[in-house]
């Protein structure tokens, strides 16, 4: 079905920053659209966000020139266009902009198209977004699998100013049967932790991905007061909910050291690993991601050779969804586990891409959602799609995170 009109225009993400949304008009009269999730704690290989620079708007964030870009140089190669040749519509796009990084016309500008396309063409072909995602992986439409998700109940880092360094603390409600069930342990232990940290006399307001922000004053308090949680809920720590961290740790790498200014630390590479294989010997931790700077690959490797095996060592700002960095962890095993987030790259194609690559070797994919979210959720069905077992999209407050949940309930229901 050919693609009539694109256009694009600024809304605004859950911190209240502008961000792309873009609409696609088919022959059929069937629109579809997509809005463009925004981070916080991005890595250097990421991808560039397009941002007007102009301090009068929005404080230099408008995304006006994104916009532009998609209702003038995209819209005229991709009108015209098959919706449903999407690697045709992203390479065209990929072509157009000429950058690796995309600093030409803005990811943010790609992704909307390359989104809104694949919402379209799942709708003119009448079938739900996450057996369309399916098909474009070539997996198959009669099974698949609903993801783990990575409950984030306690915000830090450059997501809640005052709390931990360790920026997420998560819930892995691995040993539920299925999302309405994992959804609810997440729920009832999230509500527990948040009647653990009132007792304690601690605020209970949430940071950008809807976990408490509580200033615990040390970073490995949070995983004791969420065993606690999890025995007050009534679960079985270790087996049916384990817990995942993301450290994040980029954005405390100074000089060669990881400062640690909620444990009035500064920990050298080594000293970093012994504290986290200190930590999994005391708690159920079962993942682990960016627990190191995106360029201390040595730290990584350390780590996954001593860990590995136990846990899943996950690289975001490491890979950046980036074939190439991810190429580079395959080579020097560097990791286990690979975080995607679609904006991190900035089209389906290449995101599609970047997952067949690492579960070809075996790596764990985690989708992600980003600090800065919408009611777009695009990801809840992407994750199906992909069948890759896991996501992380927040805690189960704010509307922006619990979208992505109701959305998955929603298609474990009408899938049976
Ligand atoms: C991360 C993400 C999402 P941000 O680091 O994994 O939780 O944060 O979007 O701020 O990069
Ligand atoms: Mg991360």
């Amino acid at each position: 079905m050919k693609i009539t009109d694109i256009s694009a225009q600024e809304v605004l993400d859950s911190r209240g920053n502008p961000t792309v949304e873009c609409s696609v008009v088919l022959e059929n009269g069937i629109k579809a659209s997509a809005i463009v999730p925004s981070g916080a704690s991005t890595g250097t290989y990421e991808a560039v966000e397009l941002r007007d620079g102009d301090s009068d708007r929005y404080l230099g964030k408008g995304v006006l020139k994104a916009v532009e870009n998609v209702n003038t140089k995209i819209a005229e190669v991709v009108v015209g266009m098959d919706v449903e040749s999407q690697r045709e519509i992203d390479q065209a796009m990929i072509a157009l902009d000429g950058t690796t990084n995309k600093s030409n016309l803005g990811a943010n500008a790609i992704l909307s198209v390359s989104m809104a396309c694949v919402r379209a063409a799942s709708l003119s072909k009448g079938i739900p977004l996450y057996e369309y995602i399916a098909t474009l992986f070539g997996n198959s439409t009669d099974e698949y699998e609903m993801p783990v998700p990575m409950v984030n109940v306690l915000n830090g880092g450059r997501h809640a100013s005052g709390a931990s360094d360790i920026q997420e603390y998560m819930f892995m409600p691995v040993g539920a049967s299925n999302i309405q069930e994992a959804v609810r342990w997440g729920s009832e232990c999230f509500h527990h932790l948040g009647n653990i940290l009132k007792d304690m006399g601690f605020v209970t307001t949430v940071g950008d991905e809807g976990g408490y922000a509580p200033a615990l004053g040390s970073n490995e308090k949070p995983l004791e007061l969420m065993v606690q949680a999890i025995e007050k809920a009534n679960f079985k720590v270790g087996e049916d909910m384990c817990i995942g961290i993301d450290v994040a740790a980029n954005e405390f790498f100074k000089d060669g050291k990881y400062e640690l200014s909620a444990d009035g630390k500064s920990l050298s590479t080594e000293a970093l690993c012994e504290m986290y294989e200190g930590w999994v010997e005391r708690y159920p931790l079962i993942l682990i991601e960016d627990g190191f700077g995106e360029d201390d690959w040595d730290g990584f490797k350390l780590f996954e050779s001593k860990l590995g095996e136990r846990i899943m060592n996950v690289g975001d700002d490491l890979y950046v969804t980036n074939i190439e960095r991810l190429e580079r962890g395959i080579k020097e095993e560097a990791t286990n586990s690979i975080l995607i987030k679609l904006n991190q790259i900035g089209s389906v194609t290449e995101t599609i891409d970047v997952i067949k690559r690492a579960s070809g070797v075996g790596m764990k994919c985690m989708v992600s959602h980003r600090s800065g979210e919408t009611e777009d959720t695009f990801i809840a069905d992407f994750v199906v799609g992909a069948g890759t077992g896991f996501i992380k999209t927040g805690s189960m407050s704010r509307s922006e995170r619990v979208g992505k949940y109701n959305r998955l309930m929603r298609i474990e229901r009408e899938l049976g």
